[in-house]
């Protein structure tokens, strides 16, 4: 059986291949399982200093497997088990891991494929690619961190006529309604989204961390608590090695060579 995900690293990166193409990447258990190995690898290792996700196939993800869903028989099921157990922790830990996540959207994300995309750092999309929260038309309501991220990127109004809608949004208004980093033509997609990552894993690895943090925190703070934050942020980045060397490149006038410390 093939693998439900590909995982590999090179220079510096580890690229994620959600590989269910023949159901457009939706989620199985065993595929939660094998990511979330992933990105524990992906925090724990520091020769990766990247990481990419892109999907196989003509889809990116198509959100929950609903084939795991049998509805044959009157058994109700209780979503908060898996949200609780697979799709939260996903999304937290996307958020939370202290490396950036670059996101090549190579076809639909739909669902809590949607959101889990929108949960990466960098969001590329291929001009043919859409994203869909297809919740509704299923009678579920959007999950995977879209209700939090939806109305803050997009304002209430694009987020709620895409939830209570279930309509496709194709890459280029995903772009253009600030849901993405920017649109690239299909076929340059993975050397583009490649090079991206590839670039942020030769950058000032702890410094990528603490803006995920600042920024992060930045949706629930006050200006205060902000300015705080920032200041102790700061002071953190302030003791690392590639700050030293930043600063001594641009003052040699030179290519900085940061080691991720
Ligand atoms: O249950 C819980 O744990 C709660 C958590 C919920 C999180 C969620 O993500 S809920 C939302 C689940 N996702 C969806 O509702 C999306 C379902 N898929 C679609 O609406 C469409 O497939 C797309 C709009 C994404 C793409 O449409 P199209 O026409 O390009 O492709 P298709 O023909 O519909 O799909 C191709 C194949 O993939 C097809 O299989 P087949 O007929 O060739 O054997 C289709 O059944 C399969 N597929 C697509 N999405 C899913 C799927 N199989 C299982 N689960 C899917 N989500």
């Amino acid at each position: 059986m093939p693998q439900p995900i590909l995982v590999s690293v090179e220079a510096g990166v580890q690229i994620i291949t959600l590989n269910r193409p023949e159901r457009l990447n939706a989620f199985n258990l065993e595929m939660h399982g094998l990511l979330r190995e992933a990105l524990a690898r992906a925090e724990d290792d520091d020769a990766i200093r990247a990481v990419l996700l892109t999907g196989a196939g003509r889809g990116f993800c198509a959100g929950q497997d609903l084939s795991e869903r049998d509805m044959s028989g009157d058994a109700a099921f209780d979503l908060s088990v898996t949200i609780g157990t697979h799709y939260n922790p996903l999304v937290r830990h996307m958020r939370a891991l202290p490396k950036p996540i670059v996101c090549a959207v190579n076809g639909v994300a739909a669902g809590a494929g949607a959101n889990v995309a929108l949960a990466c750092d960098l969001v590329l999309a291929a001009r043919s690619a859409s994203f869909i929260q297809a919740f509704a038309r299923i009678g579920l309501v959007p999950d995977s961190g879209g209700t939090w991220v939806l109305p803050r990127l997009a304002g209430r109004a694009r987020a709620l006529g895409l939830a209570l809608l279930g309509d496709k949004l194709g890459a280029e208004d995903a772009a253009s309604w600030g849901l993405i980093w920017k649109v690239v033509d299909d076929d340059k997609l993975i050397a583009e989204a490649g090079a991206l990552a590839r670039g942020l894993a030769a950058g000032p690895t702890r410094a990528y961390g603490l803006i995920k943090r600042a920024l992060d925190a930045s949706a629930t703070n006050s200006l205060d608590a902000q300015l705080d934050l920032e200041r102790d942020l700061q002071r953190e980045a302030g003791f690392t090695a590639d700050y030293r060397e930043g600063v001594a490149a641009f003052v040699q006038k030179r290519k900085a060579q940061f080691k991720g410390k």
